[in-house]
């Protein structure tokens, strides 16, 4: 059907993907921006072609000029990887009105899912748990209030159209879902030109745990347990992990029977990923689902033993999932440190800038999926996640002390990184012992209340989730 994939993504992503494909013998082409001359995935791949200018709308955003890309050098497939073009249902259109098999989902699938009252109905009707709230938009004050009587407090409004927590705001009494109800609709209209909420039951101290499925085009359904992503900071990701520390046999498979379910219904093709939020009772609400590989698909791969790229890759080119469920058990625990080339005491802030000197950690059972090398410039154009650290190890425990060890040994000069934030978590004694929600780093991280408020306020896109249409750069992935 194809033997020839063009990657629309730059980074380590891109290399991961251009690895699979060679494992699978299909040849590859890289796309690349001005910016990227030097980028390894551009000399590793098969074929390349420059798309234009560094700016993300000119190059790796710009659906014409991939489609081009892909014409001219007759690669019959496009892997999206994540950020960029891989939730874009119009781009996913585009492909297949070209006869270019789109590596994801139908336009159909990223378009609904995308749509997060729709996701929530297509997921209830499925019998999966969704958090209790308003039946689709909230029109008035007025309707809100009722419903948050009726329901309790707190509540929490989102914008229907939102994503990486932005349009979101937690009401604990009426007077505030009435201030918070003219900020969260002005806040949407402003970012996303559009102005609905809808009303959700508010979740406390809820872990974030994701569970990964596939599904091919025979019907059949897979899932690859959770990943629990809790450790974050202003919805960015900076630790995920699996097993989650909160997790039992029982509740994995009550998870992930409801997430197969779900992509059963829908009739979902490909490599997904469902969203819950989990509180300390273990009761779990369906969030969201990414219609992705995501970042942290790593951790995954690891703890199975399975190479979800190439999974992704042989469902789109229409072949069976080879699995058992029965055969899906965690052999590993795993652990993933986003690296990050910010400068942590300057408010996490981007600091692109040269490389000067590289030592990346190894022994068995450490991964390092990465793109840069000693002398290489990281642009200012693009994500700033450099690097992924992952591990392994039989236990939780051994899985803590190899990152800590990992990480002490990871050495990059030329930039600041996040690799010192990343030590100091992996000595905390609550992260050590698993004791942790999606508050831990607020909570246990010095930050001032003025940054928390600037936060909330902020327009920054976060690192591989779907880009809101305003959005300048690249790999937005919402958590
Ligand atoms: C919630 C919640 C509590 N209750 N919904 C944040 C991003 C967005 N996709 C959903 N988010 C949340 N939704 C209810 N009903 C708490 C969050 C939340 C969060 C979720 C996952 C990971 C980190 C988070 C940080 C703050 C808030």
């Amino acid at each position: 059907m194809f033997d020839k994939i063009l990657i629309a993504n730059r980074g380590e992503i891109a290399l991961r993907v251009i690895r699979a494909c060679k494992e699978l013998g299909i040849k590859t082409v890289a796309v690349y921006s001005e910016a990227d001359r030097d980028a390894l995935h551009v000399r590793f791949a098969d074929e390349d072609v420059c798309i234009g200018p560094p700016q993300p709308g000119q190059s790796y955003l710009d659906t014409k000029r991939i489609i081009a890309a892909a014409e001219v050098t007759n690669a019959g497939a496009i892997h999206p990887g994540y950020g960029f073009l891989a939730e874009n249902a119009d781009f996913a259109e585009i492909c297949e009105s070209c006869g270019i098999v789109f590596i994801g989902p139908t336009a159909s699938h990223i378009r609904q899912l995308g749509d997060k009252i729709k996701a929530k109905e297509l997921m209830k009707a499925a019998g999966v748990p969704v958090t209790p709230g308003s039946e689709g938009v909230v029109a008035s004050f007025d309707d809100a209030s009722d419903l948050a009587r009726e329901m309790g407090y707190p509540v929490m409004l989102k914008a229907v159209a939102g994503g990486g927590g932005k349009g979101m705001r937690v009401c604990r009494d009426m007077a505030e879902l009435e201030r918070g109800f003219h900020l969260a609709s002005t806040e949407a209209a402003n970012a996303f030109d559009n102005a609905d909420l809808y009303l959700e039951k508010f979740i406390l101290n809820p872990h974030h745990v994701e569970i990964q499925i596939i599904g091919d085009t025979h019907g059949n359904y897979f899932h690859f347990g959770e990943r629990d992503c809790s450790i974050q900071r202003r919805h960015q990701k900076l630790i995920e992990e699996t097993p989650s520390p909160l997790m039992t046999d029982e509740l994995r498979e009550r998870m992930g029977s409801a997430a197969v379910e779900g992509a059963r219904q829908t009739g979902y093709r490909g490599v997904g990923t469902v969203e819950f939020l989990v509180d300390r009772e273990r009761h779990f609400y369906f969030m969201e689902m990414n219609t992705r590989i995501q970042v942290e698909h790593p951790v995954t791969e690891e703890a199975f033993e399975v190479d979800l790229i190439k999974e992704q890759i042989r469902v789109a080119l229409g072949e069976k999932v080879n699995l058992r469920q029965e055969d899906l058990k965690h052999r590993w625990a795993s652990i993933e440190c986003r690296i990050n080339a910010e400068d942590v005491e300057k408010d996490f802030r981007p600091a692109p800038g040269m490389i000067t000197a590289l030592h990346v950690p190894g022994g068995p059972g450490v991964r390092v999926d990465r793109a840069v090398y000693t002398g290489y410039a990281i642009p200012p154009y693009y994500d700033s996640m450099i690097a992924k650290l992952i591990v392994r190890a039989r236990t939780r425990e051994q899985a803590v002390v190899k990152m800590r060890n990992a990480l002490d040994e990871f050495i990059v000069e030329g930039i600041p990184t996040t690799i010192p934030f990343h030590q100091e978590i992996f000595r905390h004694p609550d992260f050590v012992a698993g004791e942790y929600d999606i508050g831990f780093i607020d909570a246990k991280f010095k930050q001032t209340r003025a940054d928390r408020v600037d936060a909330e306020s902020e327009s920054k896109t976060p690192s591989d989730a779907p880009a809101p249409a305003t959005a300048v750069s690249d790999k937005t992935e919402d958590n």
